[in-house]
């Protein structure tokens, strides 16, 4: 790993730090709110990729299989954290428990599947790539489909939907580029470039989407959840 790699992600460690700084400030506000103890579950998104970004700093969780690295603490990163994403979203769209079990079992299997193509060869590189990318579509027919049909009038709360619905909904197409382009995918640029890319990537979906809550908590403090 070079210098520049490891400087990247402890810059991000210290970004996710402020991420759950964040979240800790948003969860001071919503004191006597219903929705507190489930936004506590949002520090999980930055705290576990910090500590993530830590472990591989420290060069830990890297393997080699079938001839191809595998930075395995980023895939167990996205695993846990990217349901969490768009959990969240369905949440503040007042979706079912069902539709958020979708949304983030979908997403789950995105993430594998894209792992499993990292170290696998020829065609069947190319199909499981294939089966990531329609569970990615699939999070396009949640978030822009399905959510918004059970949204409730509150502006402050359709607000936040759209926000984070756009930001993930945008942002998130960036990374099947990046694996196509780095050393997983055609290999047009090197490792170095693919992680300081990710790098660069994960703390523009994370830090900014726990502000968003913070900035927008009117939506969590008025409004009485019926949920159990
Ligand atoms: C892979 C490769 C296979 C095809 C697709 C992918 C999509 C990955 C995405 C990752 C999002 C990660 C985030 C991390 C935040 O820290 C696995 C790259 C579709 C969308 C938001």
């Amino acid at each position: 790993m070079t210098g520049a790699v490891t400087s990247a992600y402890w810059l991000a460690a210290v970004a996710f730090l402020i991420g759950v700084g964040i979240t800790a400030a948003l969860y001071a506000k919503l004191e006597g709110s219903r929705a507190r103890t489930r936004l506590a579950a949002l520090a999980v998104i930055p705290g576990f990729a910090g500590l993530s970004y830590v472990g591989m700093a420290l060069g830990i969780g890297t393997v080699t299989v079938n001839g191809a690295e595998l930075v395995g603490l980023r895939y167990v990163d996205w695993v846990v954290t990217t349901p969490l994403l768009v959990g969240f979203i369905g949440y503040t769209a007042g979706a079912s428990r069902r539709a958020i079990a979708g949304v983030m079992i979908a997403d789950a299997l995105m993430i594998v599947f894209g792992a499993a193509a990292v170290v696998s060869g020829g065609t069947l590189k190319w199909a499981l790539f294939g089966v990531s990318a329609l569970f990615h579509v699939s999070l396009f027919a949640y978030l822009y489909v399905i959510f918004p049909g059970g949204i409730p009038d509150d502006p402050m709360q359709r607000g936040l939907f759209s926000l984070l619905k756009n930001h993930v909904g945008l942002l998130w197409l960036a990374y099947p580029f990046v694996w196509l382009m780095g050393p997983a995918g055609i290999g047009f640029t090197g490792a170095v470039g693919a992680a300081l890319t990710y790098a660069f990537l994960d703390v523009l979906a994370k830090v900014p989407y726990v502000y968003f809550f913070y900035a927008r908590r009117q939506a969590f403090i008025d409004v009485t959840d019926s949920r159990a």
